[in-house]
């Protein structure tokens, strides 16, 4: 098989850009390791920015999402026992949000894919890209018992943080980051109406929690937990005690519970790959960084990766013009690092370090006095929810 573009995953980076590129008659594969079902069945980012929304309009994968998903314009931030809002609408000249599940919006596309008869293949068994430095690069799978080829112009590494694209790039070229926190996030689904209509970033002593939703039928709780516990020693009971415990008590008695459809643990890392790309294969979404999930950004992060490579791309094949190919890397990076700025940021500012010093928890609270008390701050942290300019 010969295809312009052979994408490997697909998760939303990797459909995303496979259906943008395809409304442009750019052909592309995508090799997906798992099922269409296990990679639905992965519960995760709930915030999209403007931005992504825009690009999903624009994949004309928009309609669902518009009509099911939610506007928002604020959040709050509880602390001390009271909660304050962070007014996004305000503090950024009109702009918002939208809740709306990666869940959702990866069906959304491979939906959009099977009905233009992309080809999407689902369990690819050990993909790997040949030759990428050079100007015939291609991928081989195997699928049973035979290895096919796929022989490509460029290849795209969308394969989230445990892919084999990023481990192809030699490791004298690439560059790693990394920042692990000393704890993670358990997160559960249930059935049940949001205790708020408005996310609920909760900074306590006991740890952080976020209250988030999918719907106003669909709540999603998080609570951070040390990295030493598993699933099974949270009972359902035990989630909803913890969580109305960090929780100011009007929220708190307000909390509708249920049994959860959902439980896991994602332990919390910041974490990028410099160089974006490698000869003729580029990275984006997850394969190049990751985010602690506390800002929102990571999803939208893989968003702008797709609207540089889309935008890329279609230089390329309709005007012979490669400039945005080889500033693809730099360009994206430098909206990267404002993402990681700003997560380890939100991070910081409320959950609860094991190993830190009085002066750090002064500092902290500190920090949160002064972004509740200044209109500067406030807009500061609103530009960067919102997601800043592609
Ligand atoms: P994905 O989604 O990991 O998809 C990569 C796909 O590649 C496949 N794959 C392979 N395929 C072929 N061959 C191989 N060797 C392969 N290895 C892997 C995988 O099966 C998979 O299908 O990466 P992508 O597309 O770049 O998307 C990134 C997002 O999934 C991720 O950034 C977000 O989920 C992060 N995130 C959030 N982002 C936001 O913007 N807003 C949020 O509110 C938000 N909340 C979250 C989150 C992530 C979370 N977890 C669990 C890490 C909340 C959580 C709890
Ligand atoms: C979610 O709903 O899963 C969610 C929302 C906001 C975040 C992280 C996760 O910052």
């Amino acid at each position: 098989m010969k295809v312009q573009v052979g994408i490997i995953g697909g998760g939303p980076s990797g459909l995303l850009l496979s259906q943008l590129l395809h409304l442009k008659g750019i052909d592309t594969v995508v090799l997906e390791k798992h099922s269409r079902e296990y990679v639905l069945g992965r519960i995760r980012a709930g915030v999209l920015e403007h931005g992504f929304a825009e690009l999903m309009r624009e994949a004309q994968c928009g309609e669902r999402m518009d009509r099911e998903g939610e506007i928002h314009e604020g959040f709050f931030i509880a602390h001390d026992g009271v909660k304050d809002r962070v007014d996004l609408h305000k503090y950024t000249g009109g702009n918002s949000v939208v809740v709306y599940g990666q869940t959702e919006l990866t069906r959304d596309l491979y939906d959009a894919r099977e009905k233009a008869g992309g080809k999407v293949i689902h369990n690819a068994e050990n993909v790997q890209p040949h030759d990428i430095d050079s100007d015939a690069p291609y991928l081989t799978y195997r699928e049973g018992d035979e290895t096919r080829r796929i022989d490509c112009d460029y290849i795209i590494g969308a394969d989230g943080f445990h892919g084999v694209s990023r481990k192809s790039i030699p490791k004298d070229v690439l560059r790693e980051y990394e920042k692990v926190y000393p704890f993670g996030w358990l997160g559960m689904l249930s059935r049940t109406k949001p205790v708020s209509p408005e996310l609920i970033y909760a900074k306590h002593e006991r740890g952080f929690a976020l209250c988030s939703l999918r719907s106003q039928v669909l709540s999603r709780y998080y609570i951070q937990v040390p990295l030493t516990d598993t699933v099974e020693d949270w009972s359902d009971d035990a989630f909803w005690d913890e969580l109305k415990r960090r929780l100011p008590a009007e929220v708190a008695e307000g909390l509708i519970t249920g049994p959860s459809i959902e439980k896991s643990i994602a332990p919390l890392r910041s974490f990028v790959a410099e160089p974006m790309r490698y000869g003729n294969m580029f990275l984006a979404g997850d394969a190049a960084h990751i985010v602690p999930p506390t800002g929102a950004r990571g999803l939208n992060s893989a968003a702008s990766d797709i609207y540089y490579l889309y935008h890329a791309l279609v230089d390329h094949y309709q005007k012979g013009d490669d400039a945005g190919l080889d500033n693809y890397s730099a360009k994206a990076l430098a909206r990267v690092w404002k993402a990681q700025r700003f997560s380890w940021w939100m991070t910081t500012l409320l959950h609860t370090f094991p190993d830190k010093i009085p002066y750090d928890q002064r500092l902290q609270q500190t920090d949160l006095e002064y972004l509740l008390s200044s209109d500067a701050a406030m807009a500061s942290l609103a530009e960067n929810y919102v997601g800043l300019p592609f």
